[in-house]
């Protein structure tokens, strides 16, 4: 059994996502904690009903990016995790953190990545003109939103469109992709090949929303 842990922020959305296709396609992994930097997340709600161990490493306590990294260093790896899952997880990660869980660290970023690192990705694409925009399951690297590509989700942008209109179109598609992309990592269904993330099987890395 692969243990997972997940960090979160706030609502927790693509976190429940998760849960629930792991208990219901019987995965062989478990949900081993679930962390959030902000003790008010709602996502720690449902991580508690549903039995799972949460703890909260609140990034206003600590005077550093370094001492708060390495606070939730400690509060990980209590659970042994083979897989930390970052859902909606809303801080920048330090090198040595990040080093720390190479190969084992992913996140779902709202864009087409390598269009939109950083924030506001649906604001800027309507800005912008974008026909297109989705989500990108990623292993997570030093550099911000640049990591090894698991799979992506494409959505169109639509006439008319505001920033709640198009991330909630978006978010549909990233719980479909976020729990494929964990089990097909937790399955061992992948393999990278040139810093190429493949899957084994042949199986579709897009999803065309
Ligand atoms: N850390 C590293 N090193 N590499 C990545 O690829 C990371 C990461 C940490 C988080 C998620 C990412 C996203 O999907 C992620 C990927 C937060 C910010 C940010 O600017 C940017 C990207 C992501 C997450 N955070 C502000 C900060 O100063 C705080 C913003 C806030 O609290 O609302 O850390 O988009
Ligand atoms: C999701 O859309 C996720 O892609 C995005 O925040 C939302 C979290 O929702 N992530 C980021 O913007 C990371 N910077 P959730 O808490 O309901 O999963």
């Amino acid at each position: 059994m692969k243990r997972i842990v997940i960090l979160i922020s706030g609502r927790g959305s693509n976190m429940e996502a998760i849960v629930k296709a792991c208990a219901a396609e019987q995965w062989p992994a478990r949900i081993a904690a679930v962390v959030s930097n902000r003790p008010e997340a709602k996502g720690l709600e449902f991580a508690a009903a549903h039995g799972i161990a949460t703890a909260v490493v609140d990034h206003k306590q600590h005077t550093s990016r370094e001492a708060f990294d390495a606070e939730l260093a400690r509060a990980i790896d209590a659970h042994a995790p083979d897989l930390v899952v970052l859902a909606g997880f809303m801080r920048i990660l330090t090198p040595g953190f990040v080093e720390h869980y190479a190969g084992r660290m992913i996140n779902i970023h709202p864009s087409l990545l390598p269009a939109f690192p950083g924030l506001h990705t649906h604001r800027r694409a309507i800005e912008l003109g974008c026909k297109l925009a989705g989500a990108t399951v990623h292993y997570v690297t030093a550099e911000l939103d640049h990591g090894p590509i698991v799979v992506q989700a494409a959505v169109p942008v639509l006439p008319g469109d505001a920033e709640a209109t198009l991330s909630q179109r978006v978010l549909v598609q990233e719980h479909r992709i976020y729990p494929m992309a964990v089990r097909w990592i937790v399955s061992d269904a992948l393999d990278s090949r040139d810093g190429v993330i493949v899957h084994r099987g042949g199986e579709a890395q897009l999803v065309v929303g």
